[in-house]
């Protein structure tokens, strides 16, 4: 069974171009090599959006739907910030071949040919289970825990669900396994490197992840693509890179998951990758962190490949020497490596780069009319020794 994996769609008005782009090459690929299952595991929304036409709501229910129409699709609700009460609501009245199903915590769902079901049936592919970012709201419904309570009550609320989700799995132990999670996981590489540490926030632990056995995690939150320890838990990441913090390549997993086993391939989404080169006036002038080479245009030293990437390049100096620095120029050097330092002329097919000074038919060139004083019409040019020329 072949499973589409992607996370953190962060849709908003200001980046749609870049998720939709996203979401069309995950369709494209579902409908080309036949996906059983599409799992989008939170964050589809970056904020809440105003229902508008100018927010392009209705571009991305469309970009979903077509999804829906391709392969079932599981969704779960991501950081609440993101995806706020309800948004996820909108997917789930959407007509779609194959029904889109927003996961409740706790609940298993099964797999079928043409969707998910909630109904005992021997002939379900799969069971999926969806936990979507730990929230007060359904774990804690019924506690009147104190504010220090809090997080270990959600920490005891969140093992209890896994065991729950364990026991549901263990009916079925001879169809795969898929649960989708949003949030942390204790014992996760951050992209700045620090790690979650095992009982903070109200992260979940990898032991709790393995105590489910699903044989897939389609994990989102953490916006860098990784798997998690040993298990096979996997981070899609994010399906475009929000800023320059973030330098991985946006792409998705395609998981295929049997009873017992799992494979997985990453593949790409049609986004540069972003690139942050931070150096300071000495070390720039001394040697920039790029020269130019005759084949590739641009080749950065120290690794510092840009070849299609987006590139951020900070050059950090005091106040005052900051004459010494022509940023305009340095510019136009990485933009146009081999015209040199300038931007392309006027005429670039001309040697002196200007445009070649027109003559009229008599082989002198033309005067100006010009508008002098009181509006009256002057020339300007060599009229005058033309007629100074012309003979008696
Ligand atoms: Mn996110």
């Amino acid at each position: 069974m072949k499973v589409l994996h992607i996370a953190d769609i962060h849709f908003c008005k200001d980046r749609a171009d870049e998720a939709l782009a996203s979401l069309r090459c995950a369709e494209e690929f579902a409908v080309t090599y036949g996906i059983d299952m599409i799992a989008i595991a939170g964050d589809l929304f970056d904020a809440a959006v105003l229902n508008s036409e100018n927010a392009r709501l209705a571009e991305f229910v469309g970009a979903i739907k077509r999804l829906g129409d391709s392969a079932p699709v599981a969704m779960v609700y991501g950081t609440p910030s993101h995806d706020v009460d309800g948004s996820l609501e909108i997917f789930q009245t959407v007509t779609c071949r194959y029904g889109i199903t927003v996961l409740e915590p706790g609940q298993a769902y099964l797999l079928l040919d043409d969707g998910f079901t909630t109904i005992k049936n021997s002939e379900s592919k799969a069971i999926v289970f969806g936990i979507p970012e730990p929230r007060k709201k359904y774990l804690l419904a019924n506690s009147s825990a104190g504010k220090d309570e809090t997080e270990e009550t959600i920490r005891d609320a969140m093992r209890r669900m896994c065991y729950l989700l364990a026991a549901k799995r263990r009916e079925y132990p001879d169809i795969p396994c898929v649960a989708l999670y949003h949030g942390e996981v204790a014992g996760t590489q951050l992209q700045n490197d620090q790690t979650v540490e095992r009982g903070t926030g109200i992260s979940i632990t990898i032991d709790d992840l393995a105590g489910i056995g699903a044989d897939y995690f389609a994990l989102g939150h953490i916006h860098k693509p990784q798997r998690v320890g040993s298990l096979n838990a996997y981070y899609a990441g994010s399906v475009y890179p929000k800023n320059f913090g973030e330098t991985h390549k946006a792409g998705f997993y395609i998981a295929d998951v049997e009873a017992g086993s799992c494979m997985e391939q990453r593949h790409d989404f049609p986004h540069p990758q972003n690139m942050k080169i931070e150096t300071t006036l000495d070390e720039f002038l001394k040697k920039p962190p790029y020269s130019r080479t005759e084949a590739d245009g641009l080749d950065f030293d120290g690794g510092n490949d840009v070849r299609g990437k987006k590139v951020w390049l900070e050059i950090s100096c005091d106040k005052a020497r900051r004459s010494f620095a022509n940023a305009e120029a340095e510019l136009q050097k990485l933009l146009w490596p081999r015209r040199g330092r300038r931007l392309p002329r006027h005429n670039p097919r001309h040697p002196r780069g200007n445009r070649p000074r027109r003559r009229d038919n008599r082989g002198e060139y033309p005067c100006q009319k010009v508008r002098g004083v009181g509006g009256k019409l002057r020339h300007r040019g060599r009229r005058k020794r033309r007629q100074e020329n012309r003979g008696p």
